[in-house]
């Protein structure tokens, strides 16, 4: 049985997403591909033979289309995925899964109206065998009771136009939803605080930034988030625990010996650090909708960065820690 997926958005990560879906996963078939570029659409349904609708709330309608993934621009997910909640079809979702905590609160009442469980959000981190090994690692007990979180999240470059927001929207949103993940338990604070300026920043954004979160158990977490002009695409992780330290395995790679020097190359694009997470989780996904139900980052999770990110934002703003207030969760995310 195969499932029929229809692709919003044919930039960047969506045809890597396209041809994860025909090449990667057996359970998919991709019927069509929408982009809000129309010529964008066509040439992509040319090389994955699909239809190219000319909206994606085409696509969403279309009858031969069963579960929906969005990776359009970000202001445009929500409403994405509104509309196909409406329609009662899966949809996965690029992070982030809205603009605002306000548009993810629609989006969890839509599920909830709904009566089933549609939405899955991409923190494809989740499906990373490392981080999935630390996981296991924590909750089976192998450092004691975590204590903290060091990590960082560096990149070489951005694309044009980006913004000091940004860090936290689309960068460090990773760290936001993996940390919780790891140590199981909910944010209580959020503070951004400033560093020197790397010179090294090819636009007007502040760069670096160490972002700094609290958890309700009073664990802490530090984030060193530079968007740009690192030295590699390098994400590092270290748990410490009472008894122990678990730290994020580096990607493997070929060590050279020469010149009396030992030389381990890293990587240059995130597209290719977590290319097998992305392949699991999208396998993950088929196989839970063929199940009835997906089973991977909800909608509640979404949500959750969002609210954590706006408290990141705020506190850039004020100077100070911001607490991170949440509702009670929902029935359907437990
Ligand atoms: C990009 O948008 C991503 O989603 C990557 O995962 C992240 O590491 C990168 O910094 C972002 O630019």
């Amino acid at each position: 049985q195969q499932l029929r997926v229809g692709v919003i958005g044919c930039g960047a990560i969506g045809k890597e997403h396209l041809r994860r879906l025909t090449d990667v996963v057996p359970e998919t078939i991709v019927t069509g591909v929408a982009d809000y570029f129309l010529p964008a659409a066509q040439s992509a349904a040319e090389m994955f033979h699909c239809t190219a609708f000319q909206t994606g709330e085409d696509l969403i309608a279309s009858p031969d289309v069963d579960a929906v993934v969005v990776t359009s621009a970000d202001p445009s997910h929500a409403a994405y995925v509104l509309e196909a909640i409406r329609h009662k079809k899966f949809v996965f979702c690029e992070k982030p899964l809205a603009q605002t905590a306000e548009e993810c609160q629609q989006i969890i009442a839509a599920e909830q109206a709904a009566g089933k469980k549609l939405v899955q959000v991409g923190f494809m981190r989740r499906y990373d065998r490392g981080y999935m090994a630390m996981k296991h690692a924590i909750s089976s007990n192998e450092i004691g009771a975590p204590l903290m979180i060091h990590a960082a999240h560096r990149n070489m470059s951005q694309a044009p136009g980006f913004e000091t927001d940004y860090a936290v929207t689309r960068v460090a949103i990773h760290e936001i939803d993996i940390c919780r993940w790891l140590l199981d338990d909910e944010y209580a604070t959020a503070q951004v605080l400033g560093v020197r300026q790397s010179s090294r920043t090819s636009g007007e954004w502040l760069n670096p930034q160490i972002m700094m979160l609290t958890t309700r158990s009073g664990q802490r977490i530090d984030v060193e988030v530079q968007t740009d002009g690192a030295y590699a695409y390098d994400i590092q992780c270290h748990v410490v625990g009472e008894d122990g330290i678990v730290s994020l395995p580096d990607p493997t790679s070929v060590t050279k010996r020469a010149a009396a020097a030992i030389h381990t190359p890293l990587m240059t694009d995130w597209k290719d650090r977590f290319i097998e997470a992305y392949d699991i989780e999208f396998q993950e996904w088929a196989k839970s909708l063929l199940n009835g139900a997906p089973t991977g980052p909800s909608a509640w999770d979404g949500y959750v960065a969002c609210v954590t990110g706006d408290a990141l934002i705020r506190s850039r703003q004020t100077g100070k820690p911001e607490d991170i207030v949440l509702p009670e969760k929902p029935e359907m995310y437990q």
